[in-house]
C-alpha cells in the first residue's frame, strides 16, 4: 500500500507541474454516489462555461452516462471507467491530460468515482477537493468519513430543497465538520432548484482564477 501511495504521490506531483506550468486550475470532487457530482457540474457548465475555459474528466466505474449527460455543454470531456477501481489515480489522470488542448483551458473538474473513502487518500494533483454531501445521506458523513472532510478545500451540501422531509440535522452537520475542519468554507445548495448556487459560482469564480 505505501508502495502505491508513494507513486501516485509521486506522479500527482508531476500532473500538479503540468498543470501549474501553464495556470490551469484542477478540481478533484468526491462525494458517495448520487449526492449530486454530475448534477452541479451541469449547473457550473451552464452558469460559467461561457465565461471559463473548463474540461471535466469523469471517473466512472461503469458507462459514459454522465459523460453522455454533459455533452450538450460542447466542453473537452474524458471519460475514465475504472472498471471496478473505487477512485481515480494520479497515473489515468496524467494519461487523460494527453486528451486535452492544454493552451486553452483554465480549469479541469475532475469527478471522481462515487465513494466517501479511497478517493480522499489518492492525491490527483488537484488544487483542490471539493467534498459534496447531500442532505438524503444523512448529517453524520463529515465526523463518520473525517478524511475527506478534513483535506476538502470546499465542502457543498447539496439537495437543501430535500431537507425538510429527509429529516437532516443542519445543526449537527454544520458542528461535526467544525470539529473536523473549522477553516472548510460551506456552500448549501440545491441544483434542483438553482437556491444557494449563485453565491457557490461567485467563489468558485474567484479561486480559478487565483
Ligand atoms: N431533489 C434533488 N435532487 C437532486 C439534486 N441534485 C441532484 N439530484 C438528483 O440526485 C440524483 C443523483 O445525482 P447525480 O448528479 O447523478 O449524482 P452523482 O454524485 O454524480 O452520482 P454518481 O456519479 O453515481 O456518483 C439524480 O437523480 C439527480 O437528479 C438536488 O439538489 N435536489
Ligand atoms: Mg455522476
Amino acid at each position: 500500500m505505501k508502495n502505491v501511495l508513494d507513486r501516485n504521490r509521486d506522479m500527482a506531483a508531476r500532473v500538479r507541474d503540468i498543470l501549474s506550468a501553464r495556470g490551469i486550475r484542477m478540481i478533484n470532487m468526491i462525494s458517495s454516489p448520487g449526492a449530486g457530482k454530475t448534477s452541479l457540474l451541469e449547473v457550473i457548465c451552464e452558469k460559467l462555461s461561457g465565461e471559463i475555459r473548463m474540461a471535466v474528466i469523469e471517473g466512472d466505474v461503469a458507462t459514459d452516462r454522465d459523460a453522455q449527460r454533459l455533452k450538450k455543454y460542447d466542453i473537452p470531456i474524458v471519460l475514465i471507467n475504472t472498471g471496478g477501481g473505487c477512485h481515480l489515480d494520479s497515473n489515468s489522470i496524467d494519461i487523460a491530460l494527453r486528451e486535452f488542448d492544454l493552451h486553452s483551458l483554465d480549469v479541469i473538474f475532475v469527478e471522481n468515482v462515487g465513494n466517501l473513502v479511497c478517493p480522499a487518500h489518492f492525491d490527483l494533483g488537484e488544487n483542490f477537493k471539493l467534498a459534496l454531501v447531500s442532505t438524503t445521506e444523512g448529517d453524520d458523513k463529515p465526523i463518520k468519513y473525517p478524511m475527506l472532510f478534513r483535506e476538502a478545500g470546499a465542502v457543498v451540501l447539496n439537495k437543501t430543497d430535500l431537507m425538510d422531509c429527509s429529516g437532516f440535522n443542519r445543526q449537527t452537520f454544520i458542528s461535526d465538520l467544525d470539529n473536523v475542519n473549522s477553516q472548510v468554507p460551506l456552500f448549501e445548495l440545491s441544483c434542483r432548484t438553482g437556491e444557494g448556487t449563485d453565491a457557490f459560482m461567485e467563489w468558485l469564480k474567484l479561486s480559478i482564477s487565483k
